[in-house]
């Protein structure tokens, strides 16, 4: 019992070992380019020749490396924190020495579109994911650009950073709300989405100047947020806005101050994740949705989606009780859910009163592909199962006809099985959108 605990700690920090050193090198995800977004797979732009024909196949096509090997089995909470505001005014800098990224720092115009790295917190056992963006207003992007940028990062945020430098609200941040306000229509908000804290970090502030800036800011943007219910700060972050000084970046009370205070922000901060395979199909589809301008609404894709995965995973879950593999060596996928990634129960069989046939539905081929030989599959099937009911059951000739028919009842059995997994594989997964007519059919 110790023994196995033991074990299973060291596998546990072996594993958040590794996910470290797999998260160590951050990727870029997404770019600015010709007044549009550039979707990226594994850090790179998606060759000419690849074709998709709408965001459901973009958002299939992209990749991020290890990432998506990582926020897929991430079964935790996820908290995403991006860090927003001109270019040079410590974005990269911040976020680094918030969570221990490594994220590009530079004097110069430095980060290029949207790059993503992530952390762990022990504390609160959740997953950090930190989007950091290129800075706005440069001469290199366009207003449409920037904007495009903005709406990305308010649509996935669960707090957004967004930095100043100097300290008066001037023109440049002016210019920076007027473009996050040209967004707040392109994509439909929804109950994960547009939900973030809006976190205004004030820079290099003096202790001396604290109360007055603070109050200089809410001065201004409080007009912002009840001149109408069309402002970004309402429509984007849900109206939630915090105001925050921050020491200037040489001097320990930036570290071991205005950090902290931002540290315990990023704790409180809600989480709209329940895990990071949601995380991630949301991510990517909102990046495909932008790059092909398709402002439809994020749930029916969300819908259209698992709908697809469920049509093309269908045959193979019927005819092999697990998912299609992606390449030839790849280990089974099981049935799960596509939400919660909780697997559909692979139950030992029940046979005679009580006695349970360990003999695992995932990956057992029960209809042949068209390719194999169907007669000498299904006979090697019949052996494989016979083998099963006899290790439990022997066959002796006292029992010939009661075998036999138990071995009948196993096959029913088997075949039963199978069923009832792939029909609650499909049940779990639709059943957030009962009466939606795509579903149904
Ligand atoms: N004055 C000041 N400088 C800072 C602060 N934080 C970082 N820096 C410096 O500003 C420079 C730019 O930092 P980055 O973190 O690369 O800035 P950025 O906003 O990510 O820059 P881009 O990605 O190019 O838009 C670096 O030389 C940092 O050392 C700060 O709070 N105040
Ligand atoms: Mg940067």
């Amino acid at each position: 019992m110790v023994s196995d605990a033991a074990d299973y700690n060291t596998k546990m920090r072996i594993g958040m070992w590794i996910r470290k050193l797999l998260c160590l090198v951050p990727i870029q995800i997404a770019r600015a380019e010709n007044n549009g977004m550039v979707a990226l797979k594994d850090g790179l732009q998606i060759p000419s020749h690849v074709s998709y024909v709408d965001s459901i196949s973009l958002a299939n096509l992209m990749r991020f490396g290890f990432y998506d090997v990582v926020l897929n089995s991430w079964r935790g909470k996820i908290r995403v924190i991006s860090s927003m505001g001109k270019q040079s005014s410590g974005k990269s800098y911040l976020l680094n020495h918030l969570s221990g990224s490594h994220l590009d720092v530079s004097g110069g115009r430095c980060t290029d579109g949207v790059w993503m790295t992530i952390t762990t917190s022990e504390g609160d056992g959740c997953l950090y994911v930190l989007l950091d963006f290129e800075g706005l207003g440069s001469f290199e992007r366009s207003e449409q650009e920037d904007m495009l940028l903005s709406v990305l990062n308010a649509a996935l945020s669960n707090l957004t950073i967004f930095n100043k430098k100097d300290f008066h609200l001037d023109k440049d941040t002016e210019s920076a709300f007027s473009c996050f306000h040209s967004g707040i229509n392109l994509l439909e908000q929804d109950k994960k989405l547009f939900k973030g804290l809006f976190y205004i970090a004030i820079k290099d502030v003096d202790e001396s100047d604290v109360l007055d800036l603070i109050q200089e800011f809410h001065e201004k943007i409080s007009p912002i947020c009840s001149k109408s219910q069309e402002n970004f700060i309402l429509k984007m972050y849900d109206g939630k806005f915090e105001i925050a000084v921050m020491a200037p970046y040489n001097r320990a009370e930036y570290y071991h101050e205005s950090l902290r205070e931002l540290a315990q922000t990023v704790y409180e901060t809600d989480s709209c994740y329940d895990n990071g395979s949601i995380f991630l199909k949301d991510l990517k589809l909102i990046i495909a949705q932008i790059a092909v301008k398709d402002w439809s609404s994020v749930d029916s894709k969300r819908v259209a989606i698992i709908v697809d995965i469920v049509r093309r995973n269908l045959m193979c879950a019927i005819n092999m009780g697990c998912l299609s593999p992606t390449n030839s060596d790849e280990e089974v996928q099981e049935l799960v859910s596509l939400d919660t990634q909780v697997e559909v129960p692979d139950m030992p069989l029940v046979v005679g009163e009580s006695m349970l046939i360990n003999f695992r539905d995932s990956g057992l081929t029960l209809v042949p592909s068209k390719e194999s030989s169907t007669s000498s599959s299904i006979r090697d099937l019949l052996a494989q199962i016979r083998l099963k009911l006899e290790a439990v059951v022997p066959r002796k000739g006292s029992n010939i006809d009661s075998w036999h028919s138990m071995l009948e009842r196993f096959l029913s059995a088997v075949a039963e099985r199978r069923l009832n997994r792939v029909q609650r594989w499909i049940s779990s997964n639709t059943m957030d959108f009962c009466g939606n007519d795509e579903v149904e059919s």
